[in-house]
């Protein structure tokens, strides 16, 4: 049985009466609706798509989904999928909390069967901090990476990912992860994260450039990592946010075509979320990304990027 889901962004609204099993809600910056039977996390990013009153990341399977929690996770299952999320006092042990949290996480992924990750969401209190002075955003990767490999989970096979800046004390983490494996994508144009060089940190990040999720199914789906404006592993067009974004672009271009046969284009993407280091950017933004999608199917976020120098990171899920 191969899984299925979807995600898509919908208002409380059309939250209220979606059809298929819910997974788990996301809320960003508003509250989470009473009595939603799904796994829920509050993202604590102001929104910044002002013309809608709510919205909300919802992710639905086809068959029928059980909710439990175990080591502080939040956990929904349900066909051949397990979603999940946590949220905990991140504090200055942020290496220490993270190696945890990842520990816990292969442990929960193990045991309900779905050890094959599919996408990983990361949201970091002050992300580009100094802790004892290190960046607090390479004191998680080297806490992610001491996980991995306590696990015996070889870099290569990182998902898709992102990591970001949030408000509040608590580092979030999410995740779909699934019984069937998922295909990892690279970018030509990008070093891959985990062989990026020393200079940004003793451990490398750990994510590939985009997971596709059953290439072996009728419905593939494509899951972009956050994007941003590196080449190789250096940061382009610092202070320059057109520039950036164009950068982006390009960036997103090449990982596209990387999915060959899969055949995924860019004017199928069903959810953009578009991270802004500084709301004000908005509309120079906007301007660079065009029709790529339409307004619904787009979420405009105020939030540090891991990098201090870059202003905008893109993530796409297609089809
Ligand atoms: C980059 O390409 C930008 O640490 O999990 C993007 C996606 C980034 C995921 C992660 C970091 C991560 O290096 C930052």
């Amino acid at each position: 049985m191969s899984a299925m889901f979807a995600v898509q962004f919908l208002s409380e609204a059309d939250l209220a009466g979606v059809a298929d099993p819910l997974l788990g809600v996301i809320a960003f910056g508003h509250e989470l609706p009473v009595g939603l039977r799904a796994v829920r996390l509050d993202l604590p990013l102001r929104s910044l798509a002002t013309d809608r009153p709510s919205c909300f990341e919802a992710w639905t399977c086809t068959g029928p989904v059980t909710l439990y929690e175990e080591q502080g996770f939040s956990l929904a299952a349900g066909d051949g999928l397990l979603f999940g999320a946590i949220s905990v006092e991140a504090g200055p042990e942020i290496e220490a909390i993270t190696r945890d949290l990842y520990t816990c996480l292969f442990s929960v992924i193990g045991r309900a069967g779905c050890p094959n990750l599919i996408r990983l969401y990361n949201y970091v209190p002050d992300i580009t901090a100094l802790q004892a002075g290190e960046e607090r955003y390479r004191l998680f990767n080297a806490g992610r990476g001491t996980a991995f490999a306590a696990a015996g989970i070889d870099p290569r096979s990182a998902p898709a990912a992102s990591a970001l800046g949030t408000g509040g004390s608590k580092l979030r983490v999410y995740f779909l992860a699934s019984s069937t494996g998922s295909l990892r994508i690279e970018n030509p144009r990008q070093v891959s994260a985990y062989h990026y060089p020393q200079a940004y940190g003793a451990a490398p990040p750990l994510f590939a450039r985009a997971t596709i999720a059953d290439p072996e199914a009728g419905q593939p789906v494509l899951l972009v990592s956050g994007t941003a404006s590196i080449v190789s592993h250096e940061s382009l067009h610092p202070g320059d946010v057109a520039a950036q974004t164009d950068e982006v672009m390009r960036n997103l271009h090449a990982i596209f075509g990387e999915c060959g046969a899969q055949g995924f284009e860019m004017d199928e993407v069903r959810q953009l979320k578009i991270y802004l280091r500084r709301g004000l950017d908005r509309a120079a933004v906007a301007e660079r990304l065009e029709t790529m999608a339409a307004p619904d199917r787009m979420v405009w976020l105020e939030a540090d990027i891991c990098r201090p120098e870059l202003l905008v990171e893109i993530e796409a899920v297609c089809r």
